[in-house]
């Protein structure tokens, strides 16, 4: 591997690396990483607190990655074998935090990147990401679920890699997400909650919990519990949504691709997938802020908006390890804590005013 610090310097070196045996590598795939992956997991006392019980609540901090989302997990790998396979363009429809990561991986890889994004509605950060690293970036007159189906078609048609979730190495990449939880629990938590999009996430931290436990690493399965954003919730309602609607815009998805797979986690874990609205993401996404001081983005507290649903129903036994997945960074949509939080006071430049404002 080139360019690489000599191994006495013990710099962690991504997804690929760490969990190598367990991933579709060969000795001929060139490893592309940012140094993805290695995420916190931070014990949340307000939280374990609110849920009773003697649980304990943790967060898989995954807005720490390179680009700021769980999605470079996936696109390490997703780019690495591209490469392998000798493709020099890839393409994803996106939410947004797929579009940055895809982005920056082709940057590093030096390959070209095409994004197809739902016009006017992807976060304003992920935008600028996808910008900055110089993807191609069009916006569809459409929603997530058109730009996939164009994804879809043009990949199927022309040599350009699909580098959506539908593509396995995402899928296998994501997977390090379980691998890296039980190494730090010591075994599989009781139960993981975390938000619910086109399915994919979902899909790969089952597999990866089940192969954990094939390998004979632990001995325990978590139940699976996912939550959709209510006006965005076809996996809760049974059919796909026409038009979703929420102002969690990762999670505004109307026809997942991975919806098999996220029945499949649900049902042989004997969990569930559930919904939350957006004013319960909204208080989530702050109480998180200002209680656990974790500034995550909005699709990521609907996990916390839906932990805090089910233990108000007693769903929780008591001693409980629950892990919430904290998918993607705050940062990524600074517009939202704009258009939630009061703006600052203005002040005359004179302490006299200050100290009135601040009540001393
Ligand atoms: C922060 O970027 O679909 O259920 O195109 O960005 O695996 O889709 C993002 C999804 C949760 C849902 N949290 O994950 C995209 C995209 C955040 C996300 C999800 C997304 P999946």
């Amino acid at each position: 591997m080139k360019h690489q610090p000599p191994a006495t310097s013990h710099q962690y070196n991504g997804v690929i690396e760490r969990y190598r045996k367990y991933l579709p590598i060969t000795e001929k795939t060139p490893i592309i990483t940012l140094k993805e992956g290695n995420t916190p997991l931070i014990y949340a006392e307000f939280l374990s607190k609110s849920v009773g019980g003697n649980c304990e609540v943790y967060l898989k901090y995954e807005g720490l990655n390179p680009t700021g989302s769980f999605k470079d997990r996936g696109m390490t790998l997703a780019i690495s074998k591209a490469l392998e396979e000798g493709f020099n363009a890839i393409m994803c429809a996106s939410t947004g935090n797929t579009s940055a990561s895809a982005a920056a991986y082709a940057a590093k890889a030096g390959i070209k990147c095409i994004v197809l994004i739902p016009a006017g509605a992807i976060a304003s950060g992920k935008l600028s990401q996808a910008l900055i690293h110089g993807a191609q970036v069009l916006a569809v007159e459409g929603n997530f679920d058109d730009s996939l189906k164009l994804a879809i078609e043009i990949t199927g048609k022309y040599p350009i890699r699909l580098v959506n979730s539908l593509n396995p190495f995402r899928i296998e990449g994501q997977k390090s997400a379980s691998f890296e939880i039980c190494d730090l629990l010591g075994s599989a938590p009781d139960f993981q909650v975390m938000p619910v999009g086109n399915a994919g996430n979902i899909t790969a931290y089952w597999k990866g919990y089940k192969e954990y436990k094939e390998e004979g690493e632990i001995n325990n399965l978590p139940k699976m519990i996912g939550f959709q954003a209510e006006g965005a919730a076809p996996i809760v309602k049974g059919h796909p949504i026409e038009n979703p609607q929420t102002l969690a815009t990762a999670i505004r998805i109307g026809n997942p691709a991975s919806w098999k797979t996220a029945l499949a986690a649900r049902d042989e874990s004997a969990g569930l997938i559930d919904m939350v609205s957006d004013d319960e993401i909204i208080e989530a996404y702050k109480l998180l802020a200002s209680k656990e001081g974790i500034f995550a983005e909005p699709a990521s507290a609907a996990s916390i908006a839906g932990l805090l649903k089910l233990a108000k129903k007693n769903y929780f036994e008591p001693g409980k390890k629950i892990v919430c997945i904290l998918t993607g960074h705050g940062l990524k949509d600074p517009d939202r804590v704009i258009a939630t939080i009061n703006k600052p006071k203005k002040v005359k430049p004179e302490i006299k005013s200050v100290l009135k404002e601040i009540g001393y």
